[in-house]
């Protein structure tokens, strides 16, 4: 097997002391870092995003890979830096004020992470003032929520509707998922995009900064 090919295997596995072990080994033996990360470990992505949403591997087994390959990606982040790489964007990320579910959320940051983009995670129960307050920083493009509960929505929508109106709306982009959404209410809400999985978050993000996506996920 290749070397990549072993790699993809450690993190499709969920295995991550091996994905570190391989990361490592390939960084002594002098790997581009950026090779390594575009072709090991966001490749690696490509089927483990596609194998959950075909039913083939469930969520405790995608919180494994993205552990993965967040540890891998965590070795790689000081040398990227230092070749002055950019990420791919910058994501704020929260569950919206009242709702504690964080399951989902964390996958999707686990996810955006190792797809190369920088994220900030706000945790749960954020304030739409939190949000609005991230938001007009101006680091972040995307400016994501999450929520699950019938009682979160209109949280949700009351932070969208706090980001109009404080005009920090303006760059960046709005990202919504969580069970009690889906593309007409997150419409309805005011939000730019929806994803209703963690892989399809990140296909969604590239597309709403306008970043060539893999072979799209029906
Ligand atoms: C685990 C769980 C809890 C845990 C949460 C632990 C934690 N750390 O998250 C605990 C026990 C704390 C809990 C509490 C409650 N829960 Co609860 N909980 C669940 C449960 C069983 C699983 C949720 C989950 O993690 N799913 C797995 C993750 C991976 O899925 P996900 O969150 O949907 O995330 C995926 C996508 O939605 C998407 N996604 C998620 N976020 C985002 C964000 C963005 C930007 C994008 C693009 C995509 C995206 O990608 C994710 C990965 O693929 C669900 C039932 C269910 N089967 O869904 C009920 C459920 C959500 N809970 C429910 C309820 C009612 C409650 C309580 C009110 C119960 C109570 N009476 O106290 C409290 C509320 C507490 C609060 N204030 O938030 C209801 C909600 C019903 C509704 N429509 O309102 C559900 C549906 C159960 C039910 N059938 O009644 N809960």
């Amino acid at each position: 097997m290749e070397t990549f090919d072993l790699l993809h295997q450690a993190v499709h596995d969920g295995d991550d002391r091996k994905a570190v072990e391989i990361v490592e080994g390939l960084l002594k033996k002098g790997t581009d870092p950026v090779h390594l990360l575009n072709q090991g470990l966001i490749a690696s992505l490509e089927k483990v995003g596609k194998d959950f949403s075909d039913g083939l591997l469930f969520l405790p087994e995608v919180m494994l890979c993205a552990h993965a390959i967040n540890r891998g990606t965590q070795l790689l982040e000081p040398l990227l830096a230092e070749a002055g790489v950019q990420p791919r964007g910058s994501v704020v990320i929260g569950t919206v004020k009242s709702d504690q579910h964080d399951i989902g959320k964390n996958i999707v940051s686990m996810m955006l992470r190792g797809a190369g983009f920088r994220v900030k995670d706000l945790g749960i129960d954020v304030d739409p003032e939190v949000f609005v307050a991230e938001a007009g920083k101006g680091e972040f493009q995307v400016v994501a929520m999450s929520a699950l509960l019938t009682t979160s929505l209109p949280w949700l929508e009351q932070t969208i509707q706090a980001l109009d109106k404080e005009g920090v709306r303006d760059g960046v982009k709005v990202l919504v998922g969580g069970a009690v959404l889906d593309a007409d209410k997150a419409q309805a809400a005011g939000a730019d995009g929806y994803a209703p999985d963690a892989a399809r978050a990140v296909d969604k993000c590239k597309e709403l900064l306008g970043l060539a996506t893999d072979s799209p996920r029906e």
